[in-house]
């Protein structure tokens, strides 16, 4: 496609692309560690990487599972340095990822489940394109509400790359939400206060600026990947506008809570 973004170009073939799909697909089913895939495919690029991520959607969508948004990945200073980017990573998120709150999450279908602190938005109308304001991402937005993601790589040893990760559906595994819903001109969604306890020890805490800047703005750059990737955001989407605590491994037994200023607080257990 010409018109296809520079970051966005593909190296790999159709053949490589489902390969791709398939290895992802079983470590994700199978809860089974896989070396990362760029050290069989060094050439991978960004879009590839993308095409597979699609590619897994679509495969589950035709099996009858539904989507109901995307997340932010690595909208964070401290993660985009670790990963050396300066764009958010994007995934999906199907409506079977969802648990309850005060719930038993099981880990047995992990490989490497570490939680997250986010705010999560539900938007009322379609979002699209490259360059959307903080402002717009806002009257867009029915309200807001906290969450917890448990993000699981699937890459042994936590050895991976940006091709990898996006390939991985930017680690997406499970989210839990709770609290209070809020409407966005209600909370001071710039600095949020947010402190995630495991076992009832604080462990991660963190503001939501530290997520590019404004979760909003967070939002805007996932509409900006969706435009380059051939996606929009239509209304009544479920969005995560990335983790703003650094992500804290968790074992069997353990009760995480994560507690928002002014949207209360997201708890359950690990089983
Ligand atoms: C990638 C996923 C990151 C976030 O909120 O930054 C993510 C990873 O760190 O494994 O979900
Ligand atoms: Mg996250």
């Amino acid at each position: 496609m010409s018109d296809t973004p520079l970051t966005m170009q593909r190296a790999l073939g159709d053949a490589d692309i489902a390969k791709l799909t398939d290895r992802i697909e079983a470590a994700q089913t199978q809860a089974t560690a896989i070396p990362k895939l760029t050290e069989d495919f060094p050439a991978m690029t960004l879009g590839d990487a993308y095409a597979v991520q699609l590619q897994l959607l679509r495969r589950w969508v035709a099996q009858g599972r539904r989507q109901v948004g995307w997340k932010a990945g690595l909208t964070s200073k401290a993660k985009m340095d670790q990963m050396g980017v300066r764009v958010p990573t994007v995934g999906f998120l199907l409506a079977d990822f969802f648990r309850p709150e005060a719930s038993v999450v099981a880990t047995n279908d992990l490989v490497h489940p570490r939680v997250e602190c986010e705010v999560a938005f539900v938007t009322k109308a379609d979002l699209s394109g490259p360059d959307l304001t903080r402002e717009q991402v806002l009257a867009a937005t029915d309200f807001v509400v906290p969450a917890i993601e448990v993000i699981d790589s699937r890459f042994s040893g936590f050895k991976f790359d940006l091709q990898s990760v996006v390939a991985d559906n930017s680690s997406s595994a499970r989210y839990v939400t709770g609290g209070r819903a809020r409407l966005p001109a209600d909370v001071d969604l710039a600095t949020l206060g947010v402190v995630l306890e495991k076992n009832g020890e604080p462990v991660a805490m963190g503001s939501s600026a530290a997520v590019a800047g404004h979760p909003a703005d967070a939002v805007a750059l996932v509409v900006k990947v969706l435009h380059e990737i051939g996606e929009g955001l239509p209304a009544g989407s479920f969005v995560m506008s990335g983790g703003i605590t650094e992500a804290i491994a968790v074992q069997p037994g353990d009760y995480v809570c994560a507690r928002f200023q002014e949207l209360g607080s997201v708890g359950f257990r690990f089983g």
